[in-house]
């Protein structure tokens, strides 16, 4: 068949729309017709060729829901007509990393996924005889997309799909960080690194789980007000501050503790620069710190290592250590419910044609989520 789609045609260029030719679904393989797609800063750090797994030409995009349009051979848990969000992170439940309960890296299909291509090692994706890779297993940036049946979450079939798309990765992220990664537990004290797409949604997660203080940070001021839709109690910007790191500590000291520092810290701006800042301003003895935030090839963390000697913690996460298949539904039931806000963080929507003006809003900090709509 053929689809429209927007086409990754190379490093830094503009996202081109055209029509696709797509193969059909094969066996254990499910054909989603994508009705909505967020774009993440992820998209934006493949586009710009930062990404060591980036591969072009692609179709990028993994933020989205749509609905079954047919199903492979051998398929049994999805059918015709289900509503679903594409899993990046999908969910196997036999490898050795989904059975060890310890992670939601499933690692069933993690090779092929990072080289563009479906775990038979095909692309589905072509134009003419050209082959057009996928990305990050989703490739929602195309009306329709073929995916491995573990890469799917089924959800509420009543959920609209222009906010939910949003579950696919920002909300996930944001609020598993804090969790499923971090476990935040009430009256904690915690700071956030990054107030866009993904840090206001760890700044939601952290009401949620009953944080005390939440302090945001981010160099643009226009945040404060974002960060205080969502729970956030104090706001820095680094650069109107002498030392962000000793400005937070000060911050934190509580009661009797004269030490301070955050009991949670969340990187989530990509900045390895920051992810140092977060970990050191973590409390001595205990804080933790979690970095979210991607950072492009050849980029490497550091700090003394006296900061772990002393008790503090160094931690990642991806899709907010959410299981897909398991987690992502139940999400999508809070967001009905009413239990996660979604809605005011979207603040644009667009056809496919003007994707490329998504990308811009994000670049000059306009938007905090922009939603395609097909
Ligand atoms: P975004 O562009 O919406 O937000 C980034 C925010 O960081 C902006 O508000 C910006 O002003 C702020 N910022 C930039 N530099 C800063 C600095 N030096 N100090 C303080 N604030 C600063 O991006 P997003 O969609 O929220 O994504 C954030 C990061 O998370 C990206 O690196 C993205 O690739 C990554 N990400 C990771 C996962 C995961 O599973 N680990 C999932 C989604 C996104
Ligand atoms: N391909 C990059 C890494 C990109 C990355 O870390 N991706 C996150 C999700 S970001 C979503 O917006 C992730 O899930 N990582 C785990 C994984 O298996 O990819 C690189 O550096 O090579
Ligand atoms: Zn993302």
């Amino acid at each position: 068949m053929k689809t429209r789609a927007a086409v990754a045609v190379g490093a830094g260029k503009p996202l081109e729309i055209m029509e696709v030719d797509l193969e059909g679904p094969r066996e254990g393989e499910v054909l989603v017709e994508i009705k909505a797609t967020g774009i993440c800063h992820t998209d934006e750090f493949t586009l710009s060729g930062a990404d060591p797994e980036g591969i072009f030409p692609a179709i990028l995009g993994h933020e989205g829901a749509g609905v079954v349009v047919d199903v492979g051979k051998g398929v049994t848990s999805l059918k015709k007509g289900d509503h679903v969000i594409p899993l990046y992170t999908p969910e196997c439940r036999s490898c050795p990393s989904c059975l060890s309960r310890k992670t939601n890296l499933c690692t069933a299909i993690r090779s092929t996924q990072g080289q563009g291509l479906m775990p038979d090692g095909t692309s589905r994706f072509s134009i003419g005889k050209d082959k057009i890779f996928h990305y990050m297993g989703c490739s929602t940036f195309s009306n329709f997309t073929v995916l491995p049946e573990i890469a799917l979450a089924k959800v509420n079939p009543d959920a609209p799909f222009d906010k939910i798309c949003y579950i696919g990765c920002g909300v996930t992220t944001g609020i598993g960080a804090v969790i499923n990664t971090a476990k935040v537990e009430i009256g904690s004290t915690a700071a956030v690194f990054g107030l866009g797409g993904i840090g206001l949604n760890v700044i939601q997660g952290l009401r949620l789980a009953g944080a005390d203080m939440i302090i945001g940070v981010d160099l643009n001021n226009d945040k404060k007000a974002w960060g205080e839709k969502f729970g956030m109690t104090h706001f820095v910007n680094p650069t109107e501050v002498d030392d962000v790191v000793a400005h937070i500590v000060n911050m934190t000291k509580r009661g009797a503790d004269t030490i301070g520092g955050a009991d949670y810290t969340f990187d989530c701006t990509g900045n390895v620069k920051v992810m140092r800042q977060a970990l050191e301003c973590a409390h001595r003895g205990w804080g933790e710190s979690i970095v979210i935030g991607v950072a492009g090839a050849g980029q490497e963390i550091s700090t003394r290592p006296f900061q772990l000697v002393t008790g503090r913690t160094w931690k990642g996460t991806a899709f907010g250590g959410a299981r897909g298949r398991t987690d992502v539904p139940q999400i999508v039931d809070w967001y009905m419910e009413g239990k996660i806000e979604i809605d005011p963080m979207i603040t644009h929507t667009m056809p496919l044609e003007d994707i490329n003006k998504g990308f811009d809003l994000m670049n000059q900090g306009k938007s905090i989520r922009s939603v395609v709509v097909y």
